[in-house]
């Protein structure tokens, strides 16, 4: 089987953390290496909460720490959905996995310039890493072979009525990515708000048994509380999971290729991305901007990859 060589970006964070328990277990992806920004919560924190989540579950991947503030913009995190650690609900004994001593950014450059044209970047948190890594080293660009990531909206927001949290994080090193020329699929709201984890999805997944199934009931216990908090919702989107998904199986996925800018104006539209979904600019489309998941794959996907976790851990830590 041929398998997709990744670099996850993320800012762990709940759903963070299950897209790292699926790609690092899926016979059809090579996870290289995962790096972390600030995002969800402050980069001490993010950075700990990838860890831990790696030593939990014995994900061999490295962790490489990168930048811990956007370029332009004072931070904002996401503490009202991830809580005061990033990732509150599951409990995690002492750490011992350790960060390692190359920057992100360098990790990300030296992978790419040495690598054959064929690693898939998936960011699923602010968009900073990969903007400073395009920045530092434009020769990388064309040697991605596509940026599968999570971030945006055609519609609504959910970090303000017009932004989504990760492109709002961080609108101007969002621009830069977009801009950049290299293939984006991008998984924004639209699609990832159908991915709602029901009380029913978490039974299924800890009926599994193993550590993989507690943690993500640990997880989406936490997030449909917090869901219910922040938004009056009943069920919780598991929205970075989607890019996984997406490279996994696509033809489960309805797309639609747009031309999508960033807002970088500091109105009430700031950190929008704004999609031409009916082309009337007329312009070359830069996004595979995602419409519709089947459900019904995605959860059997998820149930599949906690499901293997049996076979490579026995017990708790
Ligand atoms: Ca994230």
């Amino acid at each position: 089987m041929e398998k997709r060589k990744i670099i996850l970006d993320c800012d762990p964070g709940h759903d963070d953390a299950i897209t790292m328990l699926m790609a690092a277990v899926h016979p059809k992806i090579d996870l290289l290496g995962i790096t972390i920004v600030a995002g969800n919560q402050t980069l001490d924190k993010t950075v700990v909460n990838g860890l831990n989540v790696c030593q939990l579950l014995d994900i061999d991947a490295k962790v490489y720490a990168g930048m811990p503030k956007p370029l332009v913009r004072e931070q904002v995190v996401a503490d009202n959905v991830h809580g005061e650690s990033g990732l509150d609900g599951p409990v995690f004994g002492p750490l011992h996995r350790q960060v390692e001593k190359t920057h992100a950014i360098k990790y990300i450059i030296d992978t790419l310039l040495e690598s054959d044209g064929d690693i898939t970047l998936v960011p699923v948190g602010p968009l900073t890493n990969i903007a400073v890594a395009m920045r530092t080293e434009p020769r990388i660009v064309p040697k991605i072979k596509e940026i599968v990531l999570m971030g945006g909206a055609y519609g609504t927001g959910n970090f303000t009525p017009s932004a989504e949290f990760n492109i709002f994080a961080d609108p101007e090193a969002a621009q830069v990515v977009f801009t950049s020329g290299a293939p984006i699929v991008m998984m924004g709201l639209d699609l990832t708000n159908q991915t709602l984890c029901t009380m029913e999805v978490i039974e299924r997944m800890e009926a599994v048994g193993n550590a993989a199934g507690k943690l993500f009931g640990d997880i989406m216990r936490f997030t449909l509380k917090s869901q219910f908090e922040c938004f009056g919702l009943e069920a919780g989107p598991v929205h970075d999971a989607t890019c996984v998904a997406y490279l996994i199986h696509p033809e489960a996925f309805e797309t639609q290729d747009m031309f999508v800018e960033i807002d970088t104006n500091q109105g009430p539209c700031y950190g929008r991305t704004v999609c031409d979904e009916l082309n009337v600019l007329k312009q070359v489309p830069n996004a595979k901007v995602g419409k519709k998941i089947d459900t019904d794959y995605f959860w059997d996907l998820v149930e599949e990859c906690i499901k293997k976790y049996s076979d490579v851990y026995v017990g708790a830590k």
